[in-house]
């Protein structure tokens, strides 16, 4: 509440921006009427992690504002990620980075607290097409689409399976830091359709993290997919709407989205 306070403030006072939706708000929060910009936002993404000292971020995505919308308007905000003008995140962890894309390759700044600033340490970030990592809360496994159930499985198979590889897993519990991870040295991050609840088909929103992390994701080579749809051509219905993820390494997310087809295929 804290975090999204302290950015709502500096977004109000900017004079950019018209509007904002945040992943801790209701409703849609106007600001200045003649601002240019929408911005979404997830002010403190993996904020269970706080207590714990582990990796936290502030995550968010940037469009035009229709000039005909009314400053507290949410259907403005209901464009799809096709539309985003800029994306990024900030990382809070042993440093504090900034990696954004706007449209043209993403880069990754690091917080220079001697100058005060972000300095360029990692331009054109390239997500490596192969990997043999996976991110993923096994302990839904159960609750997953039998595609994903036999994507998952065959992983675990290892070298000895139809993969044909080991693979390893890693799971922060903030996407901000999964997705991190990913863009530095590959892998798949998949938070997957899950049945629990016909109204949550997955844990994670559109606007505030999927959107955002799929540009940077496709920016830097990888791809990022809903299972059965590129997650930025997915026209919102709701700014807090949810949506299954599965995103990263091209090749992996490929051979994921090889068992959806096969399981629609025989549907
Ligand atoms: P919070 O911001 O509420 O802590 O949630 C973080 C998050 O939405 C996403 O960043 C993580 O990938 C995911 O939840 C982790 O959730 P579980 O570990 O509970 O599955």
């Amino acid at each position: 509440m804290i975090s999204n306070q302290i950015i709502k403030d500096i977004l109000s006072e900017s004079g950019y921006v018209k509007a904002i939706s945040s992943e801790e708000e209701d409703d849609v929060v106007g600001c200045n009427p003649e601002g240019k910009y929408l911005v979404s936002f997830d002010p403190l993404d993996g904020s269970s992690n706080t207590d714990i000292n582990s990796l936290i971020g502030t995550i968010f995505s940037i469009f035009h504002a229709p000039q005909w919308m009314e400053p507290n308007d949410p259907s403005a905000f209901l464009q799809p990620g096709t539309q985003m003008v800029a994306a990024g995140y900030v990382l809070y962890g042993p440093s504090t980075m900034l990696t954004l894309t706007t449209g043209r390759g993403t880069h990754i700044y690091t917080l220079d607290k001697t100058h005060g600033g972000f300095l360029l340490t990692k331009g054109n970030v390239q997500v490596p097409q192969d990997t043999s990592e996976f991110a993923i809360n096994m302990s839904n496994q159960r609750h997953w689409e039998p595609a994903m159930q036999s994507y998952v499985a065959d992983l675990l198979a290892g070298d000895t399976g139809p993969r044909g590889k080991n693979y390893n897993m890693r799971w922060v519990a903030a996407m901000v830091g999964d997705i991190h991870r990913l863009l530095c040295r590959g892998g798949l991050f998949a938070y997957p359709y899950d049945h629990r609840d016909p109204k949550k088909p997955g844990k994670l929103r559109l606007m505030y993290e999927a959107n955002p992390m799929a540009f940077l994701m496709e920016q830097a080579g990888g791809m990022a997919s809903s299972g059965d749809q590129r997650i930025m051509e997915i026209m919102p219905t709701d700014i807090h709407q949810r949506v299954p993820v599965i995103m990263g390494s091209a090749n992996e997310v490929e051979a994921c989205l090889g068992y959806h087809q096969q399981a629609q295929a025989s549907e």
